[in-house]
């Protein structure tokens, strides 16, 4: 590494002149990233300049967000469909105060994610300079401190490459989350030679995948006592969860997860509780109880208030043992017998070694009773368009499946989730937004999509082929923790550009449309095949039952009745109205999910049908 000052690299390397911000697109191209989420404006233009740049080598693409959260939603869409890092820029000022929604939410959540904002050039800090956000201003660098793993000033050229690589590995630190670098004009506009990045990024960021031996020794100890195990798994699953069903199905361990990772496992695996946590199913909550488990195995959970069912005391107890990569996530646990730190994955490829090694010579002990589970089969019927509900039922129970087959007007929410359920093909994407989208999803939907174990479907085979972790190909994804309205519209536009060709729907609130459903117009321009189900309640209606099953005052829920269907159209994308479960059934799927661009169901569901969110209920009487 040199100590190269930008005059002197300019004057000896006889190399094209480029500028700083064409830099920041060379690593982002080391390690794959394929789009930067954002709006354009004065201080961030020389980002735009270089995107250009890139457009024309063939590569980074820019995706323009009408606001700067959608950016921000779409980059973290991104991120969780590609396992890359979701970027998104924006200007000084007002458009980084924008994006400040969306980062906190990806904080939040963990998703690797870097932020490149601009700033009026470094001459005009403390001049109160347009849309000034230096320290002297509105000091965007320290705003994002907070919601970010590391947020600094780029304030000299020499600075840059290794600030920046800091802040990528950052990114995908120890917990990952988002990053944020403060660009001035000037700064960004430096000269740089077009030369190859100083540092390999790509081998930066490659992670040992290794664990707490002593503690995976006591894990084994623990388990081969334990007589009722079960599993709980959580969002940071999403790599391990190929060896994590391995183990569950050699042991014949049942399982539960919590609303974030219920994506990761079909709904039909007969080990399958269902959901622990917001809008779970009473199965999951009984698996954990201690008549039926004398050891819980909590993995990749933050035991937030959602997924830990508002820190229950049937999860946080001494039968407890928290495995985890996310260190900082132990500080919620203090009551677990033992914390395993280290990669999930690795922890469970040695329980399975471990165990096939003992199963020869002490059969008995380890694999106690080997069962071989009955994996269901899951047909698509490419006639009916439909997936066979006799073969493909969740192995879990759920509050009220009379209403999933209500064939009421106006339509049950139950019913529109079973429908869902079963009308779009393998492989499609689910994201559901905060609000009634959530509480409905988690309990009702049963994405169902062939596959039961990830190492053993055709589909899972293909996605490895073409490079995907299977894991990281969720089939249904929520947000908890900072959970924002509309997070689901963006982040369904990013997940389509990850995966081009395949259908994600995205199931969101009337409220939550009206707040951010202008971005259905960059699925329109990219033509992305997204399909969004507007539950139209004319209200907030989480706020709404909320208030009711609280006893509160029943206040500020009401929406005016709205035409999605016709503001859809306005926009661009095909608007369909639905008040019947035969306007369901006569809707041509096949098209909607082949077509160049994005659908809108104005879907006018039953306003009184009660969520199930009566955890939440009881959290917000709790407190007050
Ligand atoms: C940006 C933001 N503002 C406010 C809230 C509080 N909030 C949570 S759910 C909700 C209502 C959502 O209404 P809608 O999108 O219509 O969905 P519904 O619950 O009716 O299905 C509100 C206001 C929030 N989570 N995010």
């Amino acid at each position: 590494m040199t100590g190269m000052t930008v005059s002197n690299r300019v004057r000896t390397d006889e190399v094209a002149i480029e500028q700083l911000a064409d830099m920041a697109l060379r690593y982002l191209e080391q390690i794959g990233v394929e789009f930067v989420f954002g709006v354009p404006g004065g201080a961030i233009e020389p980002l735009f300049n270089a995107l250009a740049r890139s457009m024309r080598r063939g590569t980074i693409q820019p995706i323009v967000a009408r606001h700067e959260a959608g950016a921000a939603f779409m980059a973290d869409g991104y991120s969780r469909e590609s396992g890359k890092l979701g970027v998104c820029a924006a200007t000084t000022g007002p458009g980084a105060t924008n994006l400040l929604t969306g980062v906190a939410c990806a904080y939040q959540n963990e998703i690797p994610m870097l932020v490149i904002t601009g700033q009026s050039a470094l001459p005009s800090f403390g001049r109160a300079a347009f849309q000034e956000s230096s320290c002297t201003g509105i000091d965007t660098v320290d705003m994002f401190k907070t919601c970010t793993n590391y947020s600094t000033l780029v304030s000299h050229p020499e600075q840059f490459e290794h600030k920046f690589v800091t802040a990528v590995m950052n990114a995908f630190g120890p917990r990952p989350g988002p990053v944020h670098l403060s660009m001035p004009l000037d700064v960004a506009r430096a000269p740089w030679p077009a030369v190859r990045p100083r540092y390999d990024l790509a081998d930066l960021l490659r992670r040992p995948t290794s664990f707490d031996c002593v503690a995976v020794d006591r894990l084994e100890r623990e388990l081969a006592v334990a007589r009722r195990p079960v599993l709980l798994i959580g969002a940071g699953c999403v790599e391990a969860i190929a060896a994590i069903l391995e183990f569950a199905s050699a042991r014949s361990i049942p399982f539960a997860t919590t609303p974030q990772a219920k994506g990761y496992v079909h709904a039909s695996h007969p080990l399958n509780k269902g959901v622990f946590g917001f809008a779970g199913h009473m199965s999951a909550a009984a698996a954990l109880r201690e008549d039926a488990a004398d050891l819980i195995l909590a993995l990749g959970t933050s035991f937030g208030e959602w997924t830990s069912a508002a820190w229950s005391e049937a999860l946080m107890n001494q039968r407890l043992i928290h495995i985890d990569s996310v260190e900082e996530h132990f500080t919620q646990s203090p009551m677990a017998r033992l914390h395993v730190r280290g990669s999930i994955t690795a922890v469970f490829e040695r329980l399975l070694k471990a165990g096939k090694e003992r199963e020869g010579h002490e059969s008995g002990v380890w694999l106690r009773a080997p069962v071989v589970v009955p994996l269901p089969t899951v047909r698509w019927d490419a006639q009916t368009g439909r997936f066979n509900p006799r073969e493909c039922s969740p192995s879990y129970s759920v509050a009220d499946a009379q209403k999933m087959r209500s064939d009421d007007i106006p339509l049950k929410p139950q019913r529109l989730m079973y429908e869902l359920s079963h009308m779009f093909p393998p492989q499609t994407r689910f994201l559901a937004d905060t609000g009634n989208s959530t509480a409905w999803s988690v309990h009702y939907l049963a994405p169902m999509d062939r596959r039961v174990s990830g190492r053993r479907t055709v589909v899972a085979a293909k996605e490895r082929i073409a490079g995907r972790r299977t894991a990281l190909c969720s089939r249904l994804r929520t947000v908890m923790e900072f959970a924002p309205m509309g997070w689901a519209i963006g982040g369904a536009v990013g997940v389509a550009l990850a995966h081009r060709g395949i259908p994600v729907v995205c199931i969101t609130g009337d409220g939550s449309f009206l707040m951010n459903g202008q971005e259905i117009t960059v699925a329109v321009e990219k033509q992305l095949p997204v399909i969004f189900v507007i539950l139209n309640d004319a209200s907030l209606g989480m706020v709404k039952h909320g208030q009711r099953l609280t006893g509160a005052e029943r206040v500020g829920f009401e929406l005016p009745p709205v035409d999605f269907a016709a503001m859809a159209r306005a926009m661009g994308a095909q608007g369909i109205c639905i008040r019947t479960p035969q306007d369901l059934a006569n809707l041509d799927v096949g098209a909607m999910c082949t077509r160049q661009g994005p659908t809108l169901l104005d879907v006018y569901i039953d306003p009184e049908e009660v969520p199930p969110m009566q955890m939440r209920a009881k959290v917000l009487e709790a407190a007050r």
